[in-house]
């Protein structure tokens, strides 16, 4: 594929996602390459919805095929908060620290046991000429006491990763982008573009 939209403004997912694109995308742009780039509201109650909206806008807005990644933490012991609210759990333009510290108040009082949670990605792709396809990935693990690791973006310290004994920010980006949900959402995403190439 020749020119690709990324309808992303986080920092933390343009890093991976385009270590996740290599050699599949000749040209990838993302929303902070745009000045007049769509403001989507994400007023889905899914990530699905979110998604779609996201790629659809970007893809009208610039005539070009385009990629949009909603992602969340999905806590068992919190019905499944923060959600589709995984961005503004702790309020709207509230950053990682404020969300962090959200998640750790709400979880002080679950036992180590019942500390199953879960990353979600689900990446939509549509293309002007009305093409959507929807790839989903998904990653189990616990919710931690206190932050560990320097590494990755939003909940990652907090989040101790299944059959490993580090949090996903204690991982090197090339470890997280071979496991991680949005890992596997664009194993989908590059198995469906071979195949329709
Ligand atoms: P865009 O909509 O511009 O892509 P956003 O940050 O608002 O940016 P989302 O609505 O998809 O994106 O919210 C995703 C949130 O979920 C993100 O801000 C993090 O708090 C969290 N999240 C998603 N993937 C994550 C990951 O790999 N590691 C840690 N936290 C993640």
């Amino acid at each position: 594929m020749k020119h690709l939209i990324v309808a992303t403004r986080n920092r933390g997912k343009i890093v991976e996602i385009n270590a996740l694109l290599a050699g599949l995308v000749d040209q990838v742009s993302s929303a902070a390459d745009f000045v007049d780039f769509p403001e989507t509201v994400e007023d889905g109650v899914t990530f699905e919805e979110n998604a779609l909206k996201k790629a659809r806008e970007a893809a009208r807005f610039s005539g070009f095929p385009a990629l949009a990644d909603d992602s969340g933490l999905v806590v068992d012991a919190l019905d499944g908060r923060p959600g589709v609210f995984s961005a503004r759990y702790a309020g709207i333009g509230a950053g990682d620290a404020a969300n962090n510290a959200r998640l750790l108040s709400e979880c002080q009082n679950i036992p180590e046991e019942h500390r199953q949670a879960a990353f979600i990605c689900v990446l939509a792709f549509v293309t002007p000429e009305g093409i959507e396809q929807i790839f989903t990935g998904r990653i189990a693990g616990r919710i931690l006491s206190a932050a560990r690791g320097e590494g990755g973006f939003g909940y990652d310290p907090l989040f101790l990763v299944d059959g490993f004994e580090r949090s996903m920010a204690e991982l090197e980006l090339a470890e997280k982008n071979s496991v991680s949900h949005r890992a596997q959402a664009f194993r989908k995403f590059r198995e469906y573009l071979v195949t329709m190439a």
